[in-house]
């Protein structure tokens, strides 16, 4: 007992002479380490008879609770003194130059997807939006996509929980179910862009099972051909930022245009050199047609008064032309290197609003 009472006073001397935060710790560790001195007394209470322990054992736990109250309360004034005294001696030098903050980047979709909605809207469309899961009857079946299509088999489409009316759900393919909502819900005419992400269930060189689709859709009365060609044009000439942009319709088939065409535009591969606009070559770059007969009747229009013409294209794909993306994997790979080397800063106006000639 004598032994503890006096490892009491001289411990608490100790702590009262420590002079700083460091002096201090190294107090701490020689009472309260591994091998401290109160941490070897706490352990060896274990090897003490019954009537030693009952004797010894409140006096060591005392020590233990005086001890670190001690700490604690030395702790927080050589704390506050070590605190004034930097404030007394430090100086802030406001005349630093502040740490540079790198501002970030716009993603080139987010980017392409903000040009293309100012064109459209300069053109008079107006945007439409959509949910991202769609039933089977707006995805499909309303844009006379027969019941046996292979765009509807489970290895090309997302098939979600079905509804508790036992309608399958998918998610959306195409943009497309948004311009059947417009039909369905409002009057004609109707001169709209739907924008927005599609699932595909694909993934190879170009193909990411999510990617965006811009769609148009204009419907009128005396509506033609004509209309289309020219809207496309435009279209076509003002985003590539190339006037007279070499334009060819070519025929195809699409289930709800009739007659359906792919565009392709004017461009040269010299020398692994891709030029829009110039050169004997042609690349793809959307699809279009009048609406056929009986998507406008799914959306109770009749075909003998109004006709209307769509278009779709993939805006991962228009942004790789326009801006030299080599990859379209690269786009969701989310490093921050590309997104800096591609990206764009907030305040880059689209560059190709104003036609000039030459490239894009
Ligand atoms: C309604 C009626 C018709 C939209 C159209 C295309 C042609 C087309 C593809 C281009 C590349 C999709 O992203 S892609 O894979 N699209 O070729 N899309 S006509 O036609 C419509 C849309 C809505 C009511």
């Amino acid at each position: 007992m004598a032994k503890i009472t006096d490892i009491k006073s001289q411990s608490l001397q100790e702590v009262n002479q420590t002079q700083t935060v460091a002096e201090l710790e190294e107090f701490r560790l020689k009472y309260f380490g591994k091998k401290g001195l109160v941490t070897s007394m706490l352990k060896g209470m274990g090897s003490l008879s019954p009537e030693e322990r009952q004797v010894q054992g409140p006096a060591i736990n005392a020590l233990k609770t005086e001890l670190l109250e001690a700490v604690e309360s030395k702790k927080n004034e050589l704390e506050l003194s070590e605190l004034n005294e930097k404030l007394k001696t430090e100086k802030i030098d406001i005349t630093l130059p502040g740490r540079p903050e790198e501002p970030g980047k716009i993603h080139p979709i987010s980017q392409t997807i903000d040009e293309l909605v100012t064109l459209f809207g300069d053109m008079g469309f107006a945007l439409a939006e959509g949910p991202n899961i769609e039933d089977d009857y707006h995805n499909f079946t309303a844009l006379n996509i027969a019941e046996d299509h292979p765009a509807r088999q489970e290895q090309d489409t997302f098939y979600m929980k079905e509804k508790k009316d036992g309608a399958p759900l998918v998610l959306r393919t195409h943009t497309s179910p948004v311009q059947i909502r417009t039909m369905m819900d409002k009057n004609p005419p109707h001169r709209i862009v739907s924008i927005g992400r599609v699932f595909r269930a694909d993934y190879d060189i170009t193909h990411t099972p999510m990617f965006h689709q811009i769609e148009g859709l204009l419907i009128d009365k005396n509506i033609n051909m004509g209309h289309l060609k020219g809207c496309l044009i435009e279209f076509l000439e003002t985003f590539f930022g190339v006037k007279d942009l070499p334009v060819r319709f070519r025929p195809s088939y699409f289930p709800f245009t009739e007659p359906s065409a792919e565009v392709d535009i004017g461009c040269s591969r010299e020398d692994g050199d891709f030029k829009i606009g110039k050169g004997a070559d042609w690349m793809e770059i959307l699809g279009c047609g009048m609406v056929h007969p009986n998507v406008l009747r799914n959306c109770n229009l009749d075909p003998e008064e109004y006709q209307g013409f769509a278009f779709g294209m993939g805006v991962e794909r228009i942004a790789m032309l326009k801006y030299g993306i080599p990859d379209l994997r690269t786009f969701y790979e989310s490093d921050l290197r590309w997104l800096r080397h591609y990206g764009f800063r907030s305040l880059d106006i689209p560059c190709a609003l104003n036609k000039t000639s030459g490239d894009a």
